[in-house]
């Protein structure tokens, strides 16, 4: 297949469609982890009468799914209804046995992040609205980094904005958010336009590996690319290395044709031995997936780092 630089893409994808849920327009841009003898997931939905809500979903695999029909309500008093499970993007990292979803939500002017957990995937209770609009694609660490919880997010404007650089911030206790420090922006052709993380940072020996979507601008629209990072471990605000190279291209035709044209956006990894399995979103219209070793990610980005 065409501009595959490292990952090798599963050879039945799309994996999800939007005939998965009954009434859907377009399934994509979802998070998906392990649990129990087998997998979850926190998908974006958008129905044809409802745009952008979270479903949840279970495998047995982690390719064959069956998505829930209503969405996840998210429990609790946070007075907007964002928090309820209306939203998109949906981020999921596992903290301290509890696994915590980030995602994207309008609650008024502006795109912003909201914050849920989970322990069964069963129920689900509202945390806080983390960082306020204009925010999106944010992302948390599965450790604490130097005694505080730590989170990658992306502050810019409404809309398709033009411009959008990956920040790093702490908090004490997982609701409150400061001491932001700038971690990386467009640097490369393919990602000339913004940046946003993707899924939750890997620990590995060599650093935090960070997943992003680097996107350009074109005479006919966005490209929408994943691309790779290693960040410094007890630092993470410090990129050690980064790919020159993407790291995935939008090629194939669920890939470039789709309600949005040209998007690969990664959402979610899992991690089996050494193999590295990333789920992304495909032209806002379907979900993929893709494999690569781990290990030679990770020296494919050391090696085409600058
Ligand atoms: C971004 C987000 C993503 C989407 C991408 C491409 O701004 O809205 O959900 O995949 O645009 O349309």
């Amino acid at each position: 297949m065409a501009n595959e630089t490292i990952f090798t893409r599963y050879k039945n994808n799309p994996i999800i469609r939007a005939d998965a849920v009954p009434g859907a327009n377009s399934i994509f841009n979802s998070a998906v982890v392990r649990f129990g003898d087998g997998y979850v997931g926190v998908f974006r939905v958008d129905l044809q009468d409802a745009a952008h809500q979270l479903h949840l979903g279970r495998s047995k695999d982690g390719l064959k799914w069956e998505i829930e029909e209503k969405r996840i309500n998210f429990k609790g008093n946070l007075q907007d209804n964002g928090l309820s499970g209306v939203g998109y993007d949906p981020r999921i990292t596992e903290i301290e046995g509890e696994y915590y979803i980030t995602w994207c939500y309008y609650p008024g002017g502006g795109p912003c992040i909201g914050l849920g957990k989970t322990k069964d995937f069963k129920t689900f209770e509202q945390v806080a609205v983390t960082l306020l609009p204009y925010n999106r694609n944010a992302a948390l660490f599965p450790r604490k980094i130097n005694g505080k919880y730590a989170i990658l997010h992306r502050p810019s404007d409404t809309g398709h904005t033009p411009f959008g650089d990956i920040y790093y911030a702490t908090s004490p206790d997982i609701t409150n958010w400061g001491e932001h420090r700038f971690l990386l922006g467009p640097k490369s052709w393919w990602e000339s336009t913004k940046v946003g993380a993707g899924p939750a940072p890997i620990e590995t020996s060599e650093g935090w590996l960070l997943i992003y979507h680097g996107v350009r601008t074109t005479c006919s629209g966005l490209v929408y690319c994943g691309g790779g990072a290693i960040l410094d471990l007890e630092e993470p605000w410090k990129v050690r290395y980064r790919s020159k190279k993407y790291l995935l291209a939008p090629s194939e035709l669920y890939e470039t044709t789709g309600d949005v044209p040209n998007v690969v956006f990664p959402n979610a990894t899992v991690i089996a031995g050494d193999n590295l399995r990333l789920y992304y979103g495909a032209a806002d219209t379907h979900v993929a997936v893709a494999d690569c070793k781990l290990g030679e990610l990770i020296d494919f980005i050391k090696k085409n780092s600058e």
